[in-house]
């Protein structure tokens, strides 16, 4: 625990407070935090030492979270626009001035439809008050449209619920016990910190860490093996590897016997894909799969850590399917070291029902609207099978201007002059720069919340640490407010966060722990699927996927290939991918100077070979193109990239771009085969220097 400021020259000694928070933002590790609080002000935020997976470590971003807590640049009125949309021209309002008109325009639009009224709300915070407690009510009561939250993990979760039976996996804290650790899909020093920890630990131990990513990411540089595979690839490489473990004879014949379902089907399937077939699609040689599938086969225990950045292709939701049969077909999950982990938040089921109402809704399920298809869905025309034009979004958590795929499309989508857009932030974001109103939303330090994690099995409670700076409002009193103004009289809109933050579990989680000590573990078995139970309808692990079948798609796991593939087009010769930068998340802390000026500028990595046929040179400007855009950015020439592979790093803000582009300039609004996802990563671009 940190020492208050005694240095301090102060004539009486400071009340200095220490409160305990929780990471907001949509991260595996969901830190546990200490703020340290001196005359009101916060000037330190720490990880907690007392809690065992923070162990008292954040990452560079959060540590910095004083930073982006007073910048200079916060929203702190409420902002009303006044040049045309896009302008980033605003005056300041009073907030009844702001709630009333945009009440006044909701229930004009409500009066014809509520579906033509969208809210737009993803991973600002993953907070579950707020997020959808209070909001998801609002919308709920005033019958607006449902949002489809697909836009980071829909094709993997889908994955997960037909294979596992949900989003369950191993306890994150076994991993340091494990002796073999596939790190797949995901740059985990980058964004799963506290779980690269662990596999150093076993490491140390001895375990033998292979990672498996396009991109020679700084985790791929320190595992012992790193299969760099083309992306989208996946799937191929998880059906050679059981090819493998059949011909060898790597099976525990038992585990399949008793706890897994559509085993002779799978077999079938596997045989089909040699070493050599998979290597061809991967862009791998066949000796190192079959070296890697004799060491998930004869490693005892083994286990995955996947995580979501191999599913943003069209065959995502297949792949992440196929990998998930892997620890099965061993018995790996008889271990607590041993199996995979994607997603461990389905282990512990949050009351959503007390949370959101579903219960309010006027009249039946409205229609829902995919957010990562918003920039083609603002365009649309009222139909039968669309309903509705979208005549006002309502964005909070959320900077989808930056972060949703086809920018061009989402840009021109937001510019409309008959969208009546009102924006929650915390900075003018591109995003609110189309707003119609910017209101103040408090940040985490300011306000109540609690928090499911996805990477450990930890509930944490976030206890503000100061007051709101300025005007600014949690989200929730600013959708109690307009819900007061809409006439909406049900009691529950006057809930408190405290009482919201008490609903999220009801009385199974202990609440007065939560307060006294900041997290709780929640009761989870150690090796979930030791003796089956997975939570599918039969039970075992679904190699075949009855379900999946009754909706006309393969019940097996197969390879997809991307919808645009490397060697496609002579057009676009190149494969893209734009995988998270390590000091930005998602869109968050582009403009903090001090991770910005670590980042330095948008970039491209481009293989030597492939810029040199280009004339690139290393720290060159290009233009990165495809039908859908033009993105501008420096080329890094390394090796980090693979030959027909360019690695855009994410997701700057369009206006701190070169141009006033960002990544998402390229990227296709078409959808994953499982959970209708976003395909980020299944982008063909060419580029030329500039
Ligand atoms: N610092 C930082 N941390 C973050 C984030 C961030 O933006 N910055 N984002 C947060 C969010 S929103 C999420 S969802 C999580 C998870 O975030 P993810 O988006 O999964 O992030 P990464 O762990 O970087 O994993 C992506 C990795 O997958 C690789 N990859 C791309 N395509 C393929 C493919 O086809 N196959 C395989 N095998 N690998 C591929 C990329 O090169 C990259 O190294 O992390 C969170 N943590
Ligand atoms: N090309 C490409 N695009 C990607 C990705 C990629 O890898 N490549 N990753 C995708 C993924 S995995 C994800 S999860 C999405 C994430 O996309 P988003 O969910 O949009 O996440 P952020 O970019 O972090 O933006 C969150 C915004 O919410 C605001 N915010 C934070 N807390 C609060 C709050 O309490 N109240 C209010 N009102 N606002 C708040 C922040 O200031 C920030 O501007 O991006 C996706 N986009
Ligand atoms: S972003 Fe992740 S690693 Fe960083 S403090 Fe938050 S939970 Fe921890
Ligand atoms: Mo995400």
């Amino acid at each position: 625990m940190s020492q208050p400021h005694l240095a301090e020259p102060a004539a009486k000694p400071a009340p200095t407070l220490q409160v305990k928070g929780a990471c907001p933002h949509d991260c595996p590790d969901t830190c546990s935090l200490v703020t340290t609080v001196e005359n009101g002000i916060a000037i330190k935020v720490q990880g907690n030492p007392d809690h065992p997976l923070t162990d008292g470590v954040l990452c560079a971003k959060v540590a910095r979270y004083p930073e982006r807590t007073y910048h200079p640049e916060r929203v702190l009125r409420p902002l009303r626009r006044t040049g045309p949309k896009g302008s980033g021209r605003f005056e300041p309002v009073s907030w009844d001035e702001a709630l009333d008109d945009i009440a006044v325009r909701l229930k004009a639009i409500a009066a014809r439809d509520p579906q033509a009224i969208v809210p737009y709300s993803y991973a600002g915070t993953m907070g579950l008050v707020q997020g959808e407690s209070m909001a998801a009510r609002f919308f709920n009561r005033l019958g607006a449209s449902l949002l489809d939250r697909t836009i980071c993990s829909a094709a993997g979760t889908e994955a997960l619920v037909q294979t596992l039976g949900g989003k369950l996996g191993m306890k994150v804290e076994f991993f340091a016990q494990s002796k073999l650790i596939l790190i797949w899909g995901s740059n985990s020093i980058t964004s799963n910190l506290h779980f690269w920890r662990l596999a150093q630990q076993a490491k140390r131990d001895g375990a033998r860490l292979v990672c498996i990513d396009p991109r020679r990411t700084e985790t791929a540089e320190k595992c012992h093996e790193h299969l760099q595979l083309l992306p989208g690839t996946d799937a191929a490489l998880a059906l050679a590897l059981m090819h493998e473990l059949v011909s060898n004879d790597w099976l525990d014949h038992d585990y399949i016997a008793r706890h897994t379902l559509g085993w002779e089907a799978l077999r079938e399937r596997a045989l089909l894909w040699t070493p050599e077939r998979a290597a061809q699609v991967c862009g791998l040689d066949a000796q190192r799969i079959r070296a890697l599938a004799r060491d998930w086969g004869t490693t005892r225990p083994a286990a995955i850590r996947l995580n979501y950045g191999m599913q943003r292709v069209r065959g995502g939701g297949n792949a992440a399917r196929a990998i998930a049969c892997l620890p099965a077909l061993t018995g790996a999950w008889r271990h607590p070291a041993g199996g995979l982990l994607l997603s461990n938040s389905g282990r512990f089921p949050i009351d959503r029902q007390a949370l959101q109402r579903p219960d309010l809704m006027p009249g039946g399920v409205p229609r829902t609207i995919n957010m990562s298809t918003i920039g083609d869905d603002l365009l649309h025309a009222a139909s039968d099978s669309f309903g509705p034009r979208i005549e006002a979004l309502l964005v909070y958590n959320s900077n989808p201007v930056a972060v949703a795929p086809q920018s061009p499309r989402v840009v021109r989508g937001f510019a409309r002059d008959d969208l009546f857009t009102v924006v929650l932030e915390h900075f003018r974001t591109d995003t609110a720069d189309y707003a119609d109103y910017i209101l103040p939303a408090t940040t985490q330090l300011e306000h109540w919340d609690v928090h499911p994690a996805y990477g450990h099995t930890d509930v944490l409670l976030n206890r503000p640490a100061i007051a709101p700076l300025g005007q600014a409002l949690p989200n929730t009193e600013i959708f109690r407010q307009l819900a007061a103004r809409m006439g909406f009289s049900d009691p529950c809109f006057a809930d408190s966060d405290e009482q919201l933050c008490r609903q999220a579990y009801g009385d199974r989680v202990d609440f007065e722990q939560l307060l006294a000590q900041g997290w709780a573990h929640l009761p989870v078995p150690d090796a979930p699927f030791a003796e089956g139970g997975f939570a599918t309808p039969s039970g075992r692990c679904e190699f075949f996927s009855e379900r999946l079948a009754r909706q006309g798609l393969d019940g097996l796991p197969d390879h997809l290939p991307n919808y645009e593939q490397p060697g496609q087009s002579a057009q676009y010769p190149l494969a893209m991918i734009s995988p998270p930068a390590r000091n930005f998340l998602n869109s968050s802390f582009v403009n903090l100077k001090s991770l910005r000026d670590i980042e330095g500028e948008p970039l491209l990595e481009i293989h030597p070979a492939d810029a040199a046929a280009r004339g690139i040179a290393d720290g060159g400007f290009v233009r990165v193109f495809n039908d859908r855009g033009d993105y501008h950015c420096s080329a890094r020439v390394s090796s980090a990239a693979r030959p027909g592979v360019v690695n855009g790093l994410g997701v700057w803000w369009r206006k701190m771009g070169a141009r006033g582009t960002n990544v998402n300039e390229l990227t296709s609004q078409r959808l994953t085969d499982l959970g209708r996802g976003p395909v980020f990563y299944d982008c063909l671009v060419e580029v030329e220097a500039a």
